[in-house]
């Protein structure tokens, strides 16, 4: 495609030029130029095809990761400045999107691109949220929420005209399919994301997110994970996700007739992903359908059993999804029955009452549902799919030893390296030639460069670029002062006390007394952090007003200040990571080992030359595995000593502070005069409560720790030709976390489509 051609020309119909377009009309006009290009390209070829099921879709901002996949971003750039503007100007006109929460949504879009990447043919299978998971708004230091509406008069959704009914227990339903297209890498083939939306979406509540949640029929899709605190809003979950995979699966069905083969060969030509929970009831509807196109009970639910795969992603209890039937009987009726004989089936096949998809309660436990009936069930990394078969799926993986493997998870380097680190990206290709664009573990020819100095100098000037252009990017955007020069250390991920943000608080709380105390660093330490908490998650939101409290504390004090800021991002979503991960130093991945599933950001941090401080957690243990311990700072408790300690109910946070007159003075500091004068007194109470009381993810255990190799780590960075090494090394060996590689994985042992 001749770009300038077909953008002058769009520009034309809209009564301006290049030279006199706004840069909104000029952003108009580029999604318009490329929408319409992958409007016209072929999809992928099938031999079988997926369906990728999904609650979540955090696909970030569309419009350079399009021009990438279509190898225009080049020429975009030449034209814009040819011009006197930028893509990166340009884009800045985009909304974004907030179809996710975290971390399994932003795999789902990586999945997505990699998969068209390769040429496979697979769509994604979602819900049109109008408004998203919600806007972060932090003006008085703690979280309010507020709509994202993202759908502007012209947006990448694309009307495809097609519509299903679904079946509530009220009536019918119907469910409209839009579009967003999937390009794959200069292949010439695209995917799609279908996004399924009601008729009549209801507008935004004028302020927050506190709507009708009684009005499914207008309200069904305004947000994502609408308030669950009470039984209108759990009702409203199950009715967004029978909404989502009934409509999911009636169009699978009208693509296999499309395609003139027989309900009964669905296996043959389908592979449906079952991404988390949310999508279970994907199963019953599948097998109602087939039974209703007439296919006997049990042979219906055979050919779904070889058709479906699941994926879990947690073994935090509190995601392990249930519904009581009663929800499902006033909800989507005709699938009580199905489930209660899919129970039925599976008490044959076991009367472990653990595994029952139905337990005595008439409670619906849909992970039980979904290992019966998929023939494929994965973790996302290799230490998680160990827990899940050794612990927590125990019963399941005796029943079923062939259908669990692993699949690591992987982060796509178009989005998160080609396209957040140009700087970083044409250096390693003048380094190694860019074979490594297609096949990431490429990267590993940079192995060969060690002990060049002259390239570990050109790498830390890149990251030194990269912050300097975050700072530029903090000050305009979010009216946040850093100094480029200082050591970066960021963590940015959904807030949670697994994660262990508050951790990183008593951390920064222990420095500041440490600065106050005379002893200052050699250099100036940021502390970044980004995360959303849940709008029920008392304790996460607490944590989000003492980190900005520190942060007040911090900049406050003339001693301090100097030496240590402490920055909360607002607002973190994926453009923000875009900005923040290439000009990380140091990348915090520090949950309480055995908890965190995989964790991703750890692996687009390592592809930006970041090194890695963190537990031996999820992927965590893998990256250690490729880096080896002198380019990783690892500390705290092993997951298996963690795992111990729960099932013996040893641990005692009080026993750790009472014992350690230092760390009980920084946790007095949460409830000090000076940081409630700049925070929440009920926050910061319930904070340090948590801490000397309960502390169920076990921070002060590990502080100490935590403490002293961050410490190492910020004066291991002064070595600069030892650090930029270790940046090399991490880089080199992201590889192995490319989502292409993960792909791969899953079609050859799960999905078979090629
Ligand atoms: C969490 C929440 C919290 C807010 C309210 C609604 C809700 C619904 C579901 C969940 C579970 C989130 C599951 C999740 O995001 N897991 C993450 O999946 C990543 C991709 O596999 C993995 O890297 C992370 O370790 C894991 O936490």
């Amino acid at each position: 495609m001749d770009l300038e051609k077909s953008l002058g020309e769009t520009l034309a119909g809209m009564g301006t030029d290049l030279d006199r377009a706004s840069r909104a009309q000029i952003f108009c006009a580029l999604l318009r130029v490329t929408r319409d290009a992958e409007l016209s390209m072929a999809p992928a070829p099938g031999g079988r095809k997926l369906y990728y099921f999904s609650a979540e879709f955090l696909v970030g901002r569309l419009l350079r990761a399009n021009l990438v996949n279509l190898g225009l971003a080049d020429e975009a750039e030449r034209v814009l400045a040819a011009h006197g503007t930028s893509l990166a100007e340009v884009e800045d006109c985009e909304p974004e999107p907030s179809l996710g929460n975290g971390g399994l949504g932003r795999l789902a879009a990586c999945f997505l691109d990699s998969i068209a990447s390769l040429g496979l043919s697979g769509d994604g299978v979602g819900l049109n949220y109008h408004y998203g998971l919600f806007r972060q708004d932090l003006s008085d230091g703690t979280q309010r929420e507020e709509p994202n509406p993202w759908i502007e008069p012209e947006s990448w959704l694309i009307d495809t005209g097609r519509s299903f009914s679904v079946p509530f227990g009220f009536g019918p339903l119907t469910a409209r399919m839009y579009d967003i297209a999937v390009p794959g890498y200069e292949n010439g083939t695209v995917n799609r994301l279908h996004l399924f939306d009601v008729d009549d979406p209801a507008p935004a509540p004028e302020h927050g997110i506190d709507f009708d949640k009684g009005d499914v029929r207008h309200d069904l899709t305004s947000f994502l994970y609408p308030d669950d605190s009470d039984e209108a809003g759990r009702l409203l979950r199950v009715y967004q996700q029978y909404f989502m995979v009934s409509a999911g699966a009636q169009l699978i069905l009208a693509e296999l007739a499309e395609r003139g083969a027989p309900v009964t060969e669905l296996d043959r030509h389908v592979a449906v992903h079952i991404n988390d929970t949310h999508p279970s009831m994907v199963i019953p509807e599948l097998v109602r359908l087939l039974c209703e196109g007439g296919v006997p009970f049990e042979e219906a639910a055979a050919i779904v059993e070889r058709t479906c795969a699941y994926t879990n992603h947690t073994i935090l209890a509190e995601a392990l999804e249930t519904w009581p039937m009663s929800y499902l009987e006033q909800v989507a009726p005709k699938i009580v029955p199905v489930i209660r004989r899919l129970d039925a089936l599976a008490r044959e096949r076991s009367d472990e009452p653990s595994v029952a998809i139905v337990d005595q309660g008439d409670v619906v436990h849909m992970a039980n549902l979904d290992v019966h009936f998929s023939h494929a069930v994965n973790g996302v990394a290799a230490l998680h799919t160990k827990i899940l078969v050794e612990s927590e799926m125990r019963p399941l993986a005796e029943l079923y030893p062939e259908k669990f493997s692993n699949k690591t998870n992987g982060v796509t380097f178009r989005r998160w390296l080609m396209g957040c680190n140009p700087g970083l990206a044409s250096l390693v290709t003048s380094a190694i030639g860019d074979g490594w664009k297609r096949d990431a573990s490429r990267l590993e020819d940079l192995l060969d460069l060690r002990g060049d100095s002259a390239f570990t100098q050109a790498l830390l000037e890149v990251k030194d670029a990269n912050k300097a252009r975050l700072a530029a990017w903090l000050r305009a955007e979010k009216g946040i002062e850093v100094d480029p020069g200082s050591v970066f250390d960021i963590q940015v991920k959904r807030m949670h006390q697994y994660k262990r943000q508050q951790m990183n608080a008593l951390y920064a709380l222990w420095k500041y007394l440490q600065i106050k105390h005379g002893n200052v660093p050699t250099r100036p330490v940021t502390m970044v952090f980004g995360a959303k908490a849940a709008p029920a998650y008392t304790l996460a939101k607490d944590t989000i007003n003492l980190l900005v409290a520190i942060g007040r504390l911090v900049a406050d004090d003339p001693e301090v200040s100097p030496w240590l800021t402490l920055a909360f991002v607002e607002n973190y979503n994926v453009t923000a990571a875009e900005h923040l991960i290439p000009a990380a130093d140091v990348s915090e991945q520090i949950s309480l080992a055995s908890k965190e599933a995989s964790g991703t950001s750890n692996m687009k941090f390592m592809a930006n030359g970041a090194v890695t401080l963190g537990t031996l957690d999820g992927a965590n243990v893998e990256i250690a595995e490729l880096v080896g311990r002198e380019n990783i700072y690892l500390f705290g408790r092993s997951s298996a000593d963690v795992i111990g300690l729960y099932a013996s109910d040893g641990y005692r946070p009080w026993d750790v502070w009472q014992g350690d007159a230092e760390l009980a003075e920084v946790l007095d500091m949460i409830v000090s005069p000076e940081l409630l004068a700049r925070g929440d007194a009920g926050c910061l109470a319930r904070v340090y409560r948590d801490f000397v009381a309960k502390d169920y993810f076990m921070a002060l255990l590990d502080a100490r720790d935590y403490a002293a190799v961050k410490e190492r780590c910020l004066a291991d960075y002064e070595d600069r030709a030892a650090w930029g090494e270790k940046a090399l090394v991490n880089v080199a060996r992201s590889g192995f976390f490319s989502s292409d590689r993960t792909i791969r994985e899953y079609d050859r042992d799960i999905w078979h489509l090629s």
